[in-house]
């Protein structure tokens, strides 16, 4: 997948608004919320697809997003797969409606309702993911239309039936098949790096976040061996709060595309944070993370496949983790589990 030059950044208003004397409040205190690794918000964030899925990690220097105005979502209809009712409509939801004959197997057929944007659910036409307003269940089926154009609404392709006449059989996109799987080709579009925090509205002047290794011997937990505080290996610390790029050990919460405040959500700046690889945006690349975790993840085209010529270890496995890859498989994940998200309000 390519990956351009930044084609448009977004205005990062860098504001002095966490603790103005660079310490953890919340520091050797009880925290008012632990999450831990495995505790992402599942199926509540979607990539439309990979393109956008590719463009959406790293963050650029400034801590934005990077996306492509040639190819922005100009206009969307998102579907939740149902029972036959009067407000339904039939139709077809396929993993790639360019192409319905790839994975065939997964295609869903029969009724669909019709989600309203902005109460069932939000879109960022930019960086082309979906926020459900709650999260999805694990049996519910998610599909979508759209089209893609510039920033001037000119349509450059359309996938599945945007303009959907009740005379037709409506197309879909897949965006989220009935699971929990092990393995379906929807499963890159999820989000896998949003935590809720616990509470809506937060004022940043309450906020404190920590990460903490539980595993480690050290202190409160919050650093690395070498003194590294997790936060700036997971990249949640770039700059200190005069907006110097200089880590501070508090995390950045005046970067909106870090915290959400108004939602409540820490979103961590890689596509699958609790591992390591050094392909930019995908997991965290931080060598620390190799060492912690011993291997680096072994899926290069990010497909959750294992693919010829992807690599095994030595005793023949692939390395990925448990708590991306193998939902099902709850004593592993429970394994790999080792970190924990802190939070503190005051
Ligand atoms: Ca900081
Ligand atoms: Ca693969």
């Amino acid at each position: 997948m390519c990956r351009f030059f930044p084609l448009h950044i977004s205005v990062l208003i860098i504001a002095a608004l966490s603790c103005e004397d660079g310490v953890h409040e919340g520091e050797n205190g009880i925290p008012d919320n632990v999450i831990v690794d495995k505790g992402y918000s599942r199926s509540h964030y979607f990539f439309l697809d990979m393109q956008f899925r590719a463009y959406y990690y790293p963050l650029h220097e400034s801590g934005s997003h990077i996306y492509n105005p040639n190819r922005v979502v100009v206009q969307l209809e998102l579907y939740r797969y149902s029972q036959e009712t009067a407000e339904t409509v039939f139709g077809t939801a396929c993993v790639d409606p360019h192409n319905p004959g790839y994975f065939s197997e997964y295609t869903q057929i029969g009724y669909f309702y019709r989600l309203v944007s902005g109460e069932d659910y939000t879109f960022d036409p930019y960086s082309g993911w979906i926020r459900l307003a709650s999260p999805a269940s694990a049996w519910d089926i998610i599909a979508a239309a759209y089209a893609l154009g510039d920033t001037n609404n000119n349509i450059s392709e359309v996938v599945g039936d945007v303009d959907f006449s009740s005379a037709d059989t409506l197309r879909l996109k897949l965006i989220k098949d009935r699971g929990p799987p092990d393995y379906h080709p929807t499963l890159p579009l999820e989000f896998k790096n949003v935590y809720y925090l616990g509470r809506d509205n937060i004022n940043p002047k309450d906020l404190d976040i920590i990460i903490v290794d539980s595993l480690s011997t050290i202190g409160d937990g919050d650093r690395y061996t070498d003194g590294t505080n997790y936060l700036t290996i997971f990249g949640l610390d770039q700059h200190d709060t005069h907006g110097q790029p200089v880590p501070d050990e508090l995390i950045d919460i005046d970067n909106p595309n870090i915290v959400d405040l108004r939602l409540g959500e820490l979103h961590f700046p890689s596509l699958l944070p609790f591992t390591y690889s050094s392909i930019p945006g995908l997991g965290t690349d931080h060598l620390a993370l190799k060492e912690i975790y011993g291997y680096e993840i072994e899926d290069p085209n990010q497909n959750f496949i294992f693919d010829e010529g992807e690599d095994l270890n030595a005793s023949g496995e692939w390395d990925v983790p448990a708590m991306y890859y193998r939902y099902q498989d709850r004593a592993q994940v429970d394994l790999e589990s080792r970190f924990a998200i802190h939070v503190f309000q005051h």
